[in-house]
């Protein structure tokens, strides 16, 4: 059965190779997809050869790319591989797109992803000249049915000038009723409070508008999104997921959260994924989640009834994942509901709902910072995505790391971070597979101590408890965050220079 069946959309439809033609250089584009979930399949390839073609004849051709997160070697690779990208925001985890950042090739704004949308409408990215937004069908009234992510797609259809359909047949046709996009948004002072107390309830529509006068082509694909594969928790993941069960254990124990939790966020990644796993052997039940992203971890828990609902923005799925969820699809519907990430990662909703979050980081200091976005302060590797969204506004906020990396050779725990996301102030609870630490109500020494002692490794152990103390004795009448400001990023100095700390 035709996806399009809109008479005025079916005349605009058109191959990838006419329909770039509608991108110019210089023009700034918006683009669907999220964690690798439902991103353009074909434009993103027609406008590397574009772009190509033009470089060829001497001719400058560059965008700029905005999204609503990663999306794929076949969007994002292209694209960066073509050298055709000036500015990117606002998450990225494509290795050729990071690599140009990283040599100064590509602006790349780092926004965090509640900010992107609003950010747009405030008028402080200029004007978007087209939107690519992928979608499972196009409906006889023009409105469109969204796929496996909505990311910023509202605010892209909205904000362009000119927009790009694809209709993606992979997408199962029975997306429709997943999802629920917000059009109550006004802009200050206007404002109104978002009047979302549940994480399931319904406070939007269905379905994508777009104005069909804006749309000047439709193209139909036939191609997955880009899957991750999870790799089985590891002895360090089932470490750090064992602590956190633990700790919410307590806190339930203590009257502080109710049995049932509070609605989950959970960051990607494999530990993320393994914390998800271990709940399932838990004793907790009727759980919900008010996250971002729907990983393998979390169809899991839907399927054995330990996560009653899931409130996302996009899926994160691995191969087999998607092949679960697509043969089982009709038992999700009500289950799961994707909106856009203004939403799911709106401040006011995370804060209202009593999130607990937890993230991934790159590392953490003695007293409680966290980057998660730097290596050795300069480096991008991803972005803060919606790690601050959620952590400063969570009930709790987890961060989870494996104590080191490359193979040991660097501590996830220094005495100064190279770069700060999350400062002191809205970090709470930290992780490794040797321990967990409790910031709570602590003071910078004291967090220094409880981080330094429960969750460092051993190997670093010593030289972070001297660095402390000597910081201590320097400056005896300056020890509220006691530092030695020559030494403070001595480790990240030694580990450029010699690729250990
Ligand atoms: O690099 O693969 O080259 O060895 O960083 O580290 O341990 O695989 O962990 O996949 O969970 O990623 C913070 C990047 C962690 C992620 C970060 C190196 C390490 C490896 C990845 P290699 P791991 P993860 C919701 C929430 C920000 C966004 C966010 C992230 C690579 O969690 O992007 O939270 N977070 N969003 O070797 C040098 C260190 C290192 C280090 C790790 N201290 N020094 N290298 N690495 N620690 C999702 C969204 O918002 C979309």
């Amino acid at each position: 059965m035709s996806r399009i069946t809109c008479p005025v959309l079916t005349t605009r439809v058109t191959t990838a190779e006419v329909a770039v033609e509608q991108i110019g250089p210089g023009d700034n584009v918006g683009m669907s997809g999220f964690t690798g979930a439902g991103y353009p399949k074909a434009i993103p390839t027609a406008l590397h050869d574009r772009i190509v073609a033009a470089h060829s004849r001497g001719e400058d051709f560059r965008i700029g790319l905005w999204t609503g997160a990663s999306t794929a070697p076949d969007a994002d690779g292209v694209l960066a591989e073509a050298g055709g990208v000036s500015s990117r925001l606002p998450y990225n985890s494509d290795p050729t797109m990071r690599d140009l950042i990283n040599r100064g090739e590509v602006d790349y704004v780092d926004a965090h992803l509640s900010h992107s949308a609003q950010h747009m409408w405030f008028g402080f990215y200029g004007n978007l000249d087209v939107a690519v937004v992928e979608v499972a069908a196009i409906l006889p009234n023009g409105l469109l049915v969204p796929g496996s992510s909505v990311g910023n797609n509202k605010t892209w259809l909205e904000q362009a000038d000119r927009v790009v359909l694809e209709v993606n047949h992979w997408q199962p046709r029975e997306f429709e009723g997943f999802h629920d996009v917000y059009y109550g948004a006004a802009l200050p002072p206007g404002r109104r409070p978002i009047q979302l107390t549940d994480p399931m309830e319904r406070i939007g529509d269905p379905y994508l508008r777009v104005d069909p006068a804006k749309v000047v082509a439709v193209v139909e694909t036939d191609r997955p999104d880009r899957n991750s594969p999870f790799s089985p928790p590891d002895a360090t993941s089932h470490a750090i997921a064992g602590h956190v069960l633990d700790f919410l254990s307590a806190e339930v124990a203590a009257g502080r959260i109710p049995p049932s939790l509070l609605p989950l966020q959970s960051g990607v990644g494999n530990v993320a994924n393994a914390v998800l796993a271990g709940l399932d052997g838990s004793d907790f039940t009727d759980l919900v989640a008010f996250t971002e992203v729907l990983q393998d971890g979390l169809l899991d828990l839907l399927d054995s009834g330990t996560v009653r609902a899931v409130s996302a923005t996009s899926f994160g799925l691995s191969d087999v994942g998607v092949e679960r969820f697509r043969d089982n699809i009709s038992s999700y519907k009500g289950r799961i509901l994707l909106r856009s990430e203004e939403i799911s990662n709106h401040p006011e909703l995370v804060r209202r709902l009593g999130v607990i979050a937890m993230n991934g980081m790159i590392e953490a200091d003695i007293y409680g910072n966290v980057n998660s976005t730097h290596i050795a302060g300069s480096a991008i590797m991803n972005g803060i995505g919606g790690s601050g969204d959620f952590t400063r506004n969570a009930f709790l906020n987890f961060f989870l790391t494996p104590s080191t990396a490359k193979g040991g050779a660097v501590s996830a725990f220094v005495p100064m971070v190279s770069h700060v996301d999350h400062t002191e102030h809205d970090v709470q609870i930290i992780v490794s597979e040797h321990g967990l630490a409790d910031l709570r109500g602590l003071s910078p020494r004291a967090r220094a101590l409880r981080i330094i002692t429960n969750c460092a490794d051993p190997s670093f152990r010593p030289a972070l408890l001297d660095y402390f103390e000597r910081a201590q004795a320097a400056r005896p009448q300056a020890v509220h965050t006691p530092h030695l400001l020559d030494e403070a990023l001595s480790w990240h100095q030694r580990l450029l220079e010699t690729g250990s700390m």
